[in-house]
């Protein structure tokens, strides 16, 4: 009997090893259906567009069952494009109160299927009713922060020549639950508001209608002035707030749903309010007015900091806090997830546990501008389900993130590059972002393996578990060899990739400057923001502001970021401080490295072209791992002046020739970027 076991079980291996990978093409993200064996018959009420798209995705992709009956139904149970399935034999029902949502209820067998997973009777209801990609995308085709090729939206050809590249960006996302999306960058053109530019966004907004997703923009605060010569952008100006109301009229004529303005003022040079003598709320109320009669909303940034308190940290907080309950009803406050700037760790920004008569929003960067770009694998959904289930203690215990926010956008890592995001790996944070802003109780695990089923199809358990083990614990790993132990902002000048925490530009802001935040000396390391220091810790909420602001109960994830720590301070594991620094350094990269072996475990059974694709990344993401780990520990270790333990370094002439590996890297005959063109 064992003996036929053990046979049956090497047979299947064998079989295993020699099935040909799934074939990948990187433009389908995670949509890399296979055409099903039998065809469903899909029965609909009506032949709109919305339902055309699910009859047809259904009849093209899902094959559990023989029948699929979409139907409309009145049920408060079922808000927001929430959907029901019923499941009854060989027959299976969605029901939504709106087409939308059984545009969802159908990606949501889909997904199942092509995952693997039971269709099984269930309800979902979105953990927020407003999903939506913030585009730093350029009107001329620039996208700031973006690493995967140029803007998507060709602005010179619209509206007269529509890409169909529209339909498959609304299609991905309508896939993943995502139903808005701002079209361009924070740091506004005032131009996105000429008739000429309406027109050319109403054009977009009607191929993303069907699919559920609406248009929204950001808007430069002194576009009266830059538009139309208007002698100021006073909020409180009359013929101000009539050019907003005229503007709003002839948007929503162009764009019956238009979502709303996104604005980023008084920030990094942006005009605003305060260049007035005006508050946030001033210039918030003032657009929130004009947009109200046709239902539109304004989302209103906290990214400011100026030179009104030592720490930067510090100032969201001090010129939000004020406001509080000074907003329209129709502005949402849109607050990045930490108090400085999407690093690789942060605590969470203390306006998520204040304003509690404000309506808030999370701004969480999908585009990795500070964890390695298109280079790395860092799968953020780690980083994103820690702060959302993080709890403020706002009404004492119990006041997780994720409750307080009514709302959730994400910073884009969307180009026109063939597949999407450059790294095929990025493909996954975007589909995390929308899977996570449809249901916040995921995990970073179950989303891992959900998106390697659909993506790179049905692979041996234990080759998927690796795959998954190296994106569940890649964003800790990035953490560990770029910012261990609350270290942050200690990044390059300009394009923010690698290490430079000896940066010092002459005359830059010094809060731009790594110094300003390492505050590497002698006796030690980290920004005191503690009692002693410039008191940040008293902007949480008890217990959180004396667990934080001591250093014996600080966190030590959070441990720099609040104490300026000696070296040979006693952490909890008994090490000192500086020891700690080494092994974090230390274990990052040998994590990073071990990816690079990983991977090479898995080629058998990944696509040739996705393998090499990402065997390159992982190649560059293992040579920036022993370059952060070098040039940060070679740096702070003069000011130390205490040993590395020296497994964890090179010597120069190893060092050499990992360089050398790496710059002569051999490229695959076939350039190995199919997958990416
Ligand atoms: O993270 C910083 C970026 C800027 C960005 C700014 C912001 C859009 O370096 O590129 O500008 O924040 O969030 O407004």
């Amino acid at each position: 009997m064992m003996k036929t076991l053990i046979t049956t079980c090497l047979a299947l291996a064998a079989v295993a090893c020699s099935q040909k990978p799934n074939e990948y093409k990187g433009e389908l993200l995670w949509l890399q259906y296979t055409q099903p064996k039998n065809k469903v018959c899909v029965v609909v009420q009506d032949t709109i567009p919305t339902l055309q798209i699910a009859r047809n995705e259904l009849f093209a992709n899902f094959s559990k069952a023989d029948t699929v009956r979409l139907q409309i139904v009145a049920d408060a149970a079922l808000p927001n494009d929430g959907f029901r399935i019923a499941v009854g034999g060989k027959t299976i029902d969605i029901e939504a109160q709106s087409t939308v949502g059984l545009l969802y209820g159908a990606y949501h067998l889909i997904r199942c299927e092509a995952a693997g997973a039971q269709v099984r009777p269930t309800t979902e209801v979105p953990s927020y009713a407003l999903r939506i990609l913030n585009h730093w995308d350029n009107i001329d085709g620039t996208i700031e922060r973006g690493y995967a090729g140029k803007s998507l939206w060709q602005w010179d050809e619209l509206p007269a020549v529509v890409s169909p590249r529209y339909a498959e960006y609304a299609r991905a996302n309508a896939s993943i639950g995502i139903n808005a999306t701002v079209l361009n960058n924070v740091n506004a053109s005032p131009q996105i508001l000429s008739d000429e530019y309406i027109r050319k966004t109403a054009a977009l907004a009607d191929v993303f209608r069907p699919y559920g997703i609406r248009v929204y923009l950001s808007v430069n605060f002194s576009s009266p002035m830059a538009l139309d010569s208007l002698p100021t952008a006073d909020p409180l100006d009359k013929a101000v707030r009539q050019w907003w109301k005229d503007k709003a009229d002839e948007i929503y004529k162009a764009i019956p749903d238009f979502g709303g303005f996104l604005v980023k003022a008084n920030s990094e040079g942006l005009p605003g309010p305060l260049d007035f003598g005006r508050s946030h709320a001033d210039g918030a109320n003032m657009l929130a007015e004009a947009l109200a009669p046709h239902g539109g909303i304004v989302m209103w940034r906290a990214f400011v900091y100026s030179p009104s308190d030592a720490d930067r940290a510090k100032q969201a907080y001090l010129e939000f806090e004020p406001l509080d309950g000074q907003f329209a009803d129709n502005v949402i406050i849109q607050t990045k997830n930490g108090p400085i700037d999407f690093q690789p760790r942060e605590p969470f920004s203390p306006l998520f546990g204040h304003l509690a008569k404000t309506r808030q929003m999370a701004e969480l960067q999908i585009t990795q501008e500070y964890t390695g770009h298109s280079n790395h694998l860092c799968f953020l959904p780690s980083m994103w389900l820690e702060v959302l289930n993080t709890d403020t203690y706002e009404h004492g215990e119990g006041s997780l993130i994720r409750d307080k926010i009514e709302a959730i956008a994400g910073v884009s890592n969307v180009g026109d590059s063939a597949n999407w995001c450059a790294h095929p790996f990025a493909q996954a944070n975007w589909y995390a972002f929308g899977r996570i802003a449809w249901n916040n109780r995921l995990t970073t695990d179950s989303l891992a393996t959900e998106w390697i089923r659909q993506t790179l199809g049905k692979l041996p358990n234990d080759v998927e578990r690796k795959i998954a083990d190296m994106m569940d614990t890649s964003h800790e790993t990035v953490v560990d060899y770029m910012m261990p132990l609350g270290l942050h902002h200690i990044f390059a000048w300009g394009h923010h990739y690698g290490p430079e925490p000896w940066c010092a530009i002459p005359g830059a802001r010094p809060d731009w400057m790594p110094s300003y935040y390492h505050c590497a000396d002698s006796l030690g390391l980290g920004f005191d923001r503690s009692y002693s220091g410039s008191r940040a810790c008293e902007q949480y909420n008890a217990p959180l502001d004396s667990l934080y602001g001591n250093i014996q109960t600080c966190p030590d994830k959070y441990l720099l970021w609040f104490h300026h720590v000696p070296w040979n301070y006693t952490m909890h594991s008994g090490r000192t401080m500086w020891d700690e620094l080494c092994l974090s350094y230390g274990r990052g990269l040998a994590a990073a490295e071990q990816y690079v072996q990983t991977w090479n475990e898995c080629r058998p059974y990944v696509d040739p072209l996705l393998w090499n694709s990402v065997a390159r990344r992982l190649d560059i993401q293992a040579h920036d791992a022993r370059w952060w780990h070098d040039a940060c520990l070679l740096y702070f270790q003069q000011f130390s002046k205490m040993p590395i333990q020296q497994k964890t370094l090179l010597n120069l002439d190893d060092m050499m020739k990992f360089h050398l590996r790496i710059s002569n890297y051999e490229c695959p005959a076939d350039g190995g970027m199919r997958a990416e063109n």
